[in-house]
């Protein structure tokens, strides 16, 4: 199997070999040394913080900073990185945020811009994850404006359009408000729980002339480290109530991907023989290969393992876990999201009941545990490579035979889950390491899995990790464009198209509702299926200048096409592989799905 392009692949590859995507896009030097502008002072300020890339779509509104980022800074630091769409932009911020634990910016247009970025900020904001997002309006005076597009682009309260989903947001009125608005805006995104935040910079602001410079200050002073800990009668407490438990069990959530951390989580179920559970929807939180490791069932409860006491780690939805049973069982929540809280999203889910309450991060609090226990820090686990297992399956294509021979091909490699499909089942692969999973796309929102996926591979750019996004093929079409930025700053990634030429997740929801009103269940697909014509994923990657793999559709042809991709990307391309799979789910997800009752 090959790509059917074999000379255009050679040459992109050739031309990408060893490309650093700092040295794209250099502009000719300007000459402007000292901020001009009150823009020059919002670029000065970016690069005060070390904000590494800007990802934009450009627009009218913020020409004046755009202008500072390529002729005051140079193009680095931040450097451009030019999207096609404004939800890839905050996307690739947002999968880079998933790897690094901390925000690079983003820039969209005024309110048009920011209405497609909106659904990336609320991935985002539900994912607990930190952006800057910057955008525009005016000039806000209105004797400034030009006739019609300035009047069109100009919103008395542009933040309204995401202040529901976001941490904060401004509009600054002069360079020096700017400034302090970004600072703010910076410690805010990166303290936890993250979320993104907007500033919106006027025209004007943006385009006047600095009267004076700004007198110098010293940023870090601006952007104090918050503490996160519990306090020690608290821990105190806490361990008392898990040493004393028959069945303790860890609700492993909201994690950050620090080995140190992981270790910690480790050796502190073992330290407590306690189970732990994680999620899909979020990063890797346990290693999955380990005796204590429970799974990672959706809605996973307390009763089924029999629990006495749960710690649970900033899960998710705890109180929806709790009512699928938890007689008897003491809770123990560990978690600060309660302080993002607002009336608008719901996405704080049900309220669990608690018998004690740690308002600290995780990170904190499981080596203070470890301490208050007297247990050892280092885990006995050792992540250790198992080669995967023989296995028979059917001929036609399924989710599992992708994830089974995608296994064989990646083998030993150092590898990251930049993005999951729905339907995949956590006994498919078995997650080792902080960084071999990142999570999902937080706001159930369709289209995110490729520009995560690509922020997620900048980050990792240069680390030895091979990015895979694994992506249904609704998502990939939504949110595919994402691929031709991969392409051009030259950050290698695999995207695996799970093809099942279906919007399939509501074709089960089509099925429940026919049962339940007793009407056919054939009809499910009618207004679902992406067919006829069949949408030729493999020239869609290469028309963004991607190597295109596929259509797959035997499993003799799977592994090869996997080995092929990944040497490409190992090489420095971006490679998409299109895999035919058979409409469907895991048995257990069809069955949760489709239950004819609630
Ligand atoms: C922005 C957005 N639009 C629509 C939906 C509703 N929705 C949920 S899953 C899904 C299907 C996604 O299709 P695909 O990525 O191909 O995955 P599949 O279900 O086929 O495995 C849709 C349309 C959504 N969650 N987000
Ligand atoms: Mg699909």
């Amino acid at each position: 199997m090959s790509p059917t392009n074999p000379a255009r692949a050679a040459t992109a590859r050739a031309a990408n070999e060893n490309i650093a995507t700092g040295s794209l896009e250099r502009p000719i030097p300007s000459g402007a040394n000292a901020p001009g502008f009150g823009s020059d002072v919002v670029a000065e300020t970016l690069r005060a913080l070390d904000i590494p890339y800007i990802s934009l779509n450009p627009g009218a509104s913020y020409r004046g900073l755009h202008d500072s980022i390529v002729n005051f800074l140079g193009n680095e630091k931040p450097q451009m990185l030019l999207c096609l769409h404004e939800e890839a932009a905050v996307a690739i911020a947002h999968g880079y945020a998933k790897v690094t634990g901390k925000a690079m910016a983003a820039a969209v247009h005024s309110n048009v811009g920011l209405f497609h970025a909106s659904m990336a900020m609320f991935n985002a904001w539900c994912d607990r994850m930190p952006v800057l997002v910057l955008g525009a309006t005016g000039p806000v005076d209105a004797a400034k404006r030009r006739p019609w597009i300035d009047w069109i682009h100009t919103a008395a309260d542009q933040g309204a359009i995401v202040r529901n989903f976001t941490k904060w947001d401004d509009q600054p009125a002069s360079p020096g408000a700017a400034r302090e608005s970004l600072l703010r805006a910076w410690w805010l995104t990166n303290s936890a729980p993250s979320g993104p935040v907007y500033i919106n910079l006027d025209a004007e602001v943006q385009e006047s002339r600095l009267p004076e410079p700004l007198a110098p200050i010293d940023t870090a002073r601006f952007i104090p480290p918050v503490a996160s800990a519990a306090p020690p009668d608290a821990i105190r407490k806490a361990a008392d109530m898990l040493k004393a438990a028959k069945k303790p069990l860890i609700y492993a959530g909201r994690v950050s991907r620090s080995l140190d951390a992981w270790n910690a989580r480790v050796a502190l179920a073992e330290a407590l023989n306690a189970r732990v559970v994680t999620d899909l929807k979020i990063g890797a939180a346990f290693p999955m290969d380990h005796p204590l490791y429970a799974g990672a069932t959706r809605g996973v409860a307390p009763d089924a393992f029999e629990a006495d006491v749960v710690l649970s780690l900033d899960w998710v939805d705890l109180g929806g876990a709790l009512r699928g049973g938890a007689a008897g069982c003491k809770i123990i929540q560990v978690t600060l999201d309660h302080t993002l809280h607002n009336g608008w999203s719901m996405d704080y889910q049900a309220l669990p009941p608690v018998d004690l309450f740690l308002a600290a991060h995780p990170d904190a609090v499981v080596p203070a545990l470890l301490e208050a226990l007297g247990a050892s820090a280092k885990p006995k686990y050792q992540p250790t490579y198992k080669p995967v297992e023989p296995k028979k399956l059917d001929d036609e294509l399924t989710n599992e035979h992708l994830a089974y021979a995608l296994r064989q091909a990646v083998g030993e490699r150092e590898m990251c889950i930049t993005h999951l499909p729905l339907s995949w089942d956590a006994s498919w692969w078995p997650f080792r390491h902080p960084l071999d999973q990142i999570g999902g796309d937080g706001g159930g929102g369709v289209g995110g899995g490729p520009g995560m996926s690509v922020g997620a591979a900048l980050a990792l750019k240069g680390s030895g990790r091979l990015p895979i996004g694994i992506c249904g093929d609704g998502d990939y079409m939504m949110g595919g464009t994402a691929l031709w930025t991969a392409a051009h700053y030259r950050i290698p990634l695999l995207i695996v198209v799970a093809n099942n030429r279906s919007f399939f997740n509501d074709e089960l929801h089509q099925e429940r509702v026919a049962r339940i009103r007793n009407r056919p269940v054939e009809n499910r697909w009618i207004g679902q299926r992406i067919s006829d014509p069949d949408i030729d994923m493999a020239a869609f990657a290469r028309a963004q200048g991607a190597v295109g793999f596929g259509p797959v559709t035997r499993m003799d042809e799977l592994k090869s096409a996997f080995e092929q991709a990944i040497r490409a990307v190992e090489q420095g391309q971006v490679a998409v592989v299109d895999v035919r799979v058979k409409p469907g789910y895991t048995a257990a997800m069809t069955a949760a799905m489709t239950r004819k009752t609630e």
